[in-house]
């Protein structure tokens, strides 16, 4: 495809040629903003992490106890709570075990690296045992404050852009992205050099 130059500057001008691997060039580094952009739109959608979890237990008579041990292990007895995050397909993070503590004035579980909301299915407390752990409670992250069975929950939670990025990066959108990206960014480093018309 061949354009001749504006005749006001008509006399030595070399005609302005659009190669097809110049368009190509175009559409991709459009590919490329477009994508960017959409990233960080979702990144921001999925800001929220969660920071920490609160456990208290409503009736501390209730909380399951070791039964079969002698008398003078009482404190071996109380409960050892665990807290599990499972994720949307099928992943799972332990925040780890507080072995031998009621949980009639809360236990707490930081969270070193948050966890994006959206990502979380739902918030498990168990009683951790050498064989089989008991699921105690189980709720949804619906709101900063839920209840299940004898517990409470209470959830913190933080914005941050590297969250978000992170769980963009889970989606299948953000893989799909990444990769149209990746492809796109090798058609433009190819179509930089100087290579034989398409046509
Ligand atoms: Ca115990």
């Amino acid at each position: 495809m061949e354009n001749q130059t504006d005749s006001s500057h008509n006399s030595e001008q070399k005609p302005i040629t659009l190669s097809p691997w110049k368009m190509v060039g175009w559409i991709c580094g459009g590919v490329v903003v477009l994508s960017v952009l959409s990233c960080v739109v979702i990144a921001v959608m999925r800001s929220n992490g969660l920071t920490r979890v609160t456990v208290t237990a409503l009736d501390p008579d209730a909380e399951p106890r070791d039964h079969e041990l002698p008398f003078f292990k009482k404190k071996e007895a109380l409960p050892d709570y665990e807290v599990i995050v499972i994720l949307k397909g099928d992943e799972w993070v332990n925040l780890g075990a507080k072995p031998d503590r009621s949980a009639a004035d809360g236990l707490i579980w930081e969270l070193n690296e948050p966890i994006s909301t959206s990502d979380i299915a739902s918030v498990r407390l168990r009683d951790q045992d050498k064989v089989i752990s008991d699921t105690i409670a189980e709720v949804q992250l619906l709101g900063d404050s839920t209840t299940d069975e004898n517990y409470q929950f209470d959830f913190e939670s933080q914005r941050s852009f590297s969250v978000g990025l992170r769980s963009f990066f889970r989606t299948p959108i953000g893989v799909a992205i990444s990769g149209g990206v990746l492809i796109a960014v090798v058609l433009i480093v190819v179509s930089r050099f100087d290579l034989p018309d398409l046509f």
